[in-house]
């Protein structure tokens, strides 16, 4: 058993951790006030290889595994949770492209969103098809005689999905089929009879769009499908195996970022003519968030290693994202708590921290589909 990181993995994270401080801390609370996204920070993520990471450098990606992206991703988000979540997000397209994709699609796709600057989005979710992701209703048909699939239907809260250059689309190929009648198909921006329609306002993670995706009449090459047909589905849930642990790094970074604010907070502030670090209360709270956040960035890594090495991991994943985001909500609230009325003014980070890490107990699966996840495996 070997729980230390190597030392590239040392020498990443400093060079994340330095990366977030100088490039993403100063702009993290104008994003989030404007709900802006900040396209600059992802030209310099781009520049600085961060979005290729995890994709083999023979596809055009930064090389790099599943560990290497959490440690990245971890270190963003303890500045700007929206950064983070933009940048894990957009790694599940070329993880889709990179495990289902023909070798055509590779060398198309995976060099334009690692390195060349596109944003790439995953679209699964419907009005009507959350946490029940099976029943979408999102046609693509095959027109055999144009050899294009006829998309037609909506798909709603998909991040980065304005702003995405390439889509991976999850599309019923066969209606009267159910989940096994979905397939995966690649949308560029722009083909005609795709649109964005609303734009969602949210409680947190203002600087991650959230869109709502319109497809009339939409028509893609049949060469845009990403594996075989009715495997859909299959592809969307072994893609999300991968985005949870992605949204459990999230959970961590904000859970360690609100934790650091927190320590240097209660060293500063007197009341009582000590400084809080110095009322035993405080110090109580302060070794449960460590504790508590010790034990999610374990899971977490523990989770990446298993992908990493080729190994099952759905179980692992949820329990990691389940129990990250509950901490991270749990941190996000004392380190607010602890941090006062200050806590609670836009002047401090914490209350955007509190705001930020909502969303984790949410998206890529609710933390209700994650118990049933891990209940089906350990029950059977
Ligand atoms: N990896 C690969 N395949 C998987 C899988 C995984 N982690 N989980 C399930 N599958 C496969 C199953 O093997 C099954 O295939 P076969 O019929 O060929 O054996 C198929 O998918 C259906 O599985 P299941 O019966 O478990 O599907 P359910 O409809 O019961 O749904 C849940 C399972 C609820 C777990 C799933 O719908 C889910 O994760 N929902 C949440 C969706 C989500 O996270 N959305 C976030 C936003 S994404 S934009």
């Amino acid at each position: 058993m070997d729980f230390k990181f190597t030392d590239a993995q040392i020498m990443l994270q400093k060079v994340a951790k330095e990366f977030a401080e100088t490039e993403i801390a100063p702009i993290a609370a104008e994003v989030d006030k404007l709900g802006y996204f900040p396209k600059e920070s992802f030209e310099k993520m781009t520049k600085i290889g961060f979005t290729g990471i995890g994709t083999p450098v023979e596809h055009g990606g930064s090389g790099g595994s599943d560990i290497d992206k959490a440690i990245v991703v971890t270190e963003i988000a303890k500045k700007c949770a929206a950064t983070a979540a933009i940048l894990s997000i957009h790694t599940i397209f070329a993880a889709v492209v990179e495990k289902f994709g023909n070798k055509e699609q590779k060398e198309k796709y995976l060099p334009r969103v690692t390195q060349g600057g596109s944003l790439g989005a995953f679209a699964l979710t419907e009005p009507n098809a959350g946490s029940d992701a099976a029943s979408a209703k999102t046609t693509a048909i095959l027109d055999e005689e144009s050899g294009e699939y006829v998309l037609n239907g909506t798909k709603c809260f998909i991040s980065g999905g304005g702003q995405a250059e390439y889509l991976a689309i999850f599309a019923l190929t066969d209606a009267t089929k159910g989940l096994k009648g979905m397939s995966c198909i690649l949308v560029e921006k722009g083909t005609p009879g795709f649109s964005i329609g609303k734009i969602e306002e949210k409680m947190g993670i203002h600087g991650s769009e959230t869109a709502e995706l319109i497809f009339d009449n939409c028509r893609v090459p049949k060469e845009n499908l990403i594996g075989m047909e009715g495997k859909g589905f299959h592809i969307a849930m072994s893609a999300l195996d991968g985005a949870r642990i992605g949204v459990a790094a999230q959970a961590l970074g904000i859970a360690e970022g609100a934790l650091e604010e927190t320590i240097k907070y209660v060293h500063e502030r007197v009341q009582f003519g000590k400084t809080i670090a110095q009322l035993q209360g405080i110090q109580w709270y302060i070794a449960d968030m460590a504790t508590k956040t010790e034990c999610a960035k374990w899971m977490m890594y523990r989770a990446a290693y298993l992908k990493k090495e080729g190994l099952p991991h759905t179980k692992e994943a949820a329990m990691a994202k389940l129990n990250a985001s509950e901490n991270a909500r749990f941190v996000t609230n004392l380190a607010l708590q602890i941090h006062g009325g200050y806590g609670y003014m836009r002047d401090y980070p914490l209350e955007r921290m509190y705001r930020d890490a909502k969303i984790t107990e949410i998206y890529e699966g609710t933390s209700e589909i994650h118990k049933v996840v891990i209940s089906r495996a350990v029950i059977g």
